[in-house]
């Protein structure tokens, strides 16, 4: 079952300093595709941000519930503390007015960045009740209900972000940004939403995501 949709009939979302265009929308699953989310300025200073700080990223282990690398995952990136810098700040303010998601139910920020070649093969964002290493993440605010992945640049070919199972995806442009929810509140969460980056054909790739959690996340 789906909830009310975000923004369902808006073309056009104010998000306290900055008006952000609905440019698609999916229903089942919950996708909603937005221009303009951060101004170009902002994007490149939170690439600038995060250049020196990347570090190869990591996958979640079924069992274990630790991070390691892993093939499925080719891209380097850093996680940033809620309100770290000031920029981080106005960017999650902005974020939770347009998810109705209290900043405090946001992850911190994680910027991305994939070179030639680089992709995040599909999976879900939320973590699978089957998999004994999962316990161990619902302890800090719960399951994961959204993401919010935001395009930080132009990638000169590939490096969508698709949904396989629905024939979808989305070309990413530096400011927009792809919103999709995969827990309803009864706690039903969406297998439709397997998402992934597809490679990087030329030019390379940079995204900033924010997961939101069911509760408070400390
Ligand atoms: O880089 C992407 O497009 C992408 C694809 C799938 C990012 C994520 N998942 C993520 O950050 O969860
Ligand atoms: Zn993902």
């Amino acid at each position: 079952q789906y909830d009310a949709p975000l923004g369902a009939d808006a073309n056009l979302i104010h998000v306290g300093d900055r008006d952000v265009h609905v440019l698609a929308r999916m229903r089942q699953p919950e996708v909603m595709v937005l221009g303009g989310l951060l101004s170009d300025d902002e994007c490149e200073a939170m690439i600038a941000l995060s250049r020196d700080k990347l570090r190869p990223s990591t996958v979640v282990d079924p069992e274990r519930g630790d991070e390691n690398l892993h093939a499925d995952r080719s891209s380097e990136g850093v996680f940033f503390q809620r309100g770290e810098a000031d920029l981080i700040t106005r960017v999650e303010q902005r974020i939770a007015a347009l998810t109705h998601y209290a900043v405090e139910h946001g992850e911190g920020l994680q910027v991305l960045h994939y070179r030639h070649g680089g992709e995040y093969r599909p999976h879900f964002d939320y973590f699978p009740l089957d998999h004994k290493g999962t316990a161990r993440h619902l302890q800090h605010g719960g399951q994961r209900v959204a993401t919010l992945i935001v395009y930080l640049n132009d990638v000169q070919s590939g490096g969508e972000t698709i949904f396989p199972d629905v024939g979808f995806s989305v070309v990413g442009r530096r400011g927009n940004a792809v919103y999709f929810r995969y827990m309803n509140e009864r706690g039903q969460r969406d297998r439709k939403t397997l998402h992934g980056g597809a490679p990087v054909l030329a030019g390379e790739k940079w995204i900033m995501t924010k997961w939101l959690r069911e509760r408070p996340y400390i």
